[in-house]
């Protein structure tokens, strides 16, 4: 068994955190070894970096304050979760990951490609999701779902031209690597999401056969 390092994208409310749950389960069921966790985050000081970057805040965030938190979290997660979780040969589930830094901080806030990329080899070294799970639906089924939640945070507060932007980076990211990324139409009754899951689930199990 090789470790194997699943991604799960999208904008907000698309069910990333349902179905990554629903995931391990069928995993587990098979006997596999899994680690769920999730960026910003994943430990308890990337945790607390996260409740930084979450915060509405009278101080404007810059953008490349943004980026290096964003990262910053990443490397913490990488080194004490994520990276040892792989050298035992776990299947690792994280709730987003590098794609959600070029759909946000890149896509939304308009930082460059190559800038977000030199932080990507800095800190992740030549790692990157095997498999990128990305879960589509329109803005506004999603903010809607968002919203039903309550209280707004620091990027639901946002407005449709920035929503718009990270949902079409995450759909041009995906179109340009297929071997990487597959599309989950999100926008579906979540018992015909999980099916589309099902229907994966026998290639993630090969891929983590090796
Ligand atoms: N961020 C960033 O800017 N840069 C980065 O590099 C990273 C992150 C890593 C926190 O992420 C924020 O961090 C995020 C981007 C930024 N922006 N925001 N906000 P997050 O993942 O914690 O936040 P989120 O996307 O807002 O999570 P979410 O709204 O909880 O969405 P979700 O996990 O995709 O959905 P869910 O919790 O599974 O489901 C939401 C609701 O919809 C819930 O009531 C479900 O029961 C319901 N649901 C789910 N699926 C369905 C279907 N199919 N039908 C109907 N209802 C459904």
């Amino acid at each position: 068994m090789t470790g194997l390092f699943i991604t799960l994208e999208g904008p907000e409310g698309a069910g990333k955190s349902t179905n990554r749950d629903y995931l391990a389960e069928c995993l587990r069921a098979r006997g596999v070894d899994v680690l769920l966790t999730r960026e910003p985050g994943g430990t308890p000081l990337a945790e607390k970096i996260r409740e930084l970057l979450l915060a509405p805040s009278d101080e404007a965030m810059c953008a490349d304050t943004e980026l290096l938190l964003v990262f910053a979290a990443r490397a913490q997660h990488l080194a004490t979760v994520i990276r040892p979780a792989l050298a035992r040969g776990a299947v690792v589930l994280c709730d987003r990951f590098t794609d959600a830094t070029y759909a946000y901080q890149g896509g939304g806030r308009g930082l460059s490609r190559e800038r977000i990329a030199s932080l990507e080899s800095f800190v992740q070294g030549e790692l990157r999701p095997d498999l990128t799970l990305v879960f589509d639906l329109p803005v506004e089924v999603g903010l809607a779902r968002a919203s039903a939640r309550g209280r707004l945070d620091r990027f639901e507060q946002e407005g449709r031209v920035f929503f718009d932007a990270v949902r079409s980076t995450y759909l041009k990211r995906a179109d340009a690597d297929p071997s990487r990324y597959r599309l989950v139409d999100a926008a579906q009754p979540l018992a015909q999401v999980q099916q589309s899951l099902d229907r994966l689930l026998p290639e993630i199990l090969e891929r983590h056969r090796g």
